[in-house]
């Protein structure tokens, strides 16, 4: 029997779910393997566990409150026990590129109000170095041009080269997240020391936040045909 693509994450989702005990605060992320986390979740919750969860995007709620799932906020409930998410990269020194989804800045603001972050993902998003994925970095829609072109000049000091380019949803119009801004998404290739570019983009004042997720992820979940890897092992 092959196994789906679909079948590696909702493995990956399981296997954190195991983490998951009575009375916690999760972060609850963002994705189609998270939405798998929800589902296994919310059959859990059904059956009793007493969690509460915030959510890390409209989707993510929307979707959770179909399933059952008791909600707060990081207003209400400002510590959470432990944060499920997805990922579009992980390294070995687990770095993440997040963001694909266009959820990344609610998504690192409840990883970075957790005590753990597991991330859950099948072995394709597992890679030597970040940056095949092209990087999302959201941005404040006033002076966008502006931001653009400062992003594209200070990450050419760090020899990185690529187009950058606003993203569009699929309706073919500028998408805009949850929180009313733009996603550049910088196509460099390879993104050999993460954490000059995280550095660097954070110097920018209309960059809101990026993908880059660093001293995060406490741990990860990645799904092979063969079985599930928890990084570290
Ligand atoms: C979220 O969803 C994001 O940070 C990441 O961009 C994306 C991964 O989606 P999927 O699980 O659908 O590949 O976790």
């Amino acid at each position: 029997m092959t196994t789906s693509s679909e079948d590696l994450k909702r493995s990956a989702a399981l296997a954190a779910l195991d983490h998951v005990g009575e009375g916690m605060a999760l972060g609850i992320g963002t994705g189609s393997t998270a939405a798998h986390f929800v589902r296994a979740l919310g059959a859990r919750v059904r059956d009793g566990l007493g969690i509460v969860g915030v959510p890390t995007s409209e989707e993510t709620a929307r979707l959770c409150a179909a399933e059952g799932i008791p909600l707060t906020t990081l207003d209400d409930t400002p510590h959470l026990h432990l944060t499920v998410d997805g990922a579009d990269e992980i390294d070995p020194a687990l770095r993440l590129i997040k963001g694909g989804g266009g959820a990344l800045l609610r998504e690192k603001i409840v990883a970075a109000a957790s005590d753990r972050m597991i991330v859950i993902a099948d072995g394709s998003k597992a890679v030597p170095v970040l940056g095949t994925f092209p990087l999302p970095i959201e941005v404040n829609l006033f002076g966008l041009g502006a931001t653009l072109r400062e992003i594209g000049l200070l990450s050419a000091e760090l020899g990185l080269e690529g187009p950058i380019r606003r993203r569009l949803g699929r309706d073919g119009e500028p998408f805009v997240t949850d929180g009313g801004h733009a996603i550049l998404d910088a196509c460099f290739g390879r993104i050999p020391d993460p954490e000059a570019l995280a550095a660097t983009l954070n110097t920018i004042p209309g960059v809101v936040e990026h993908g880059l997720f660093i001293g995060l992820a406490t741990q990860a979940a990645i799904a092979r045909t063969d079985g599930v890897e928890w990084l570290p092992a």
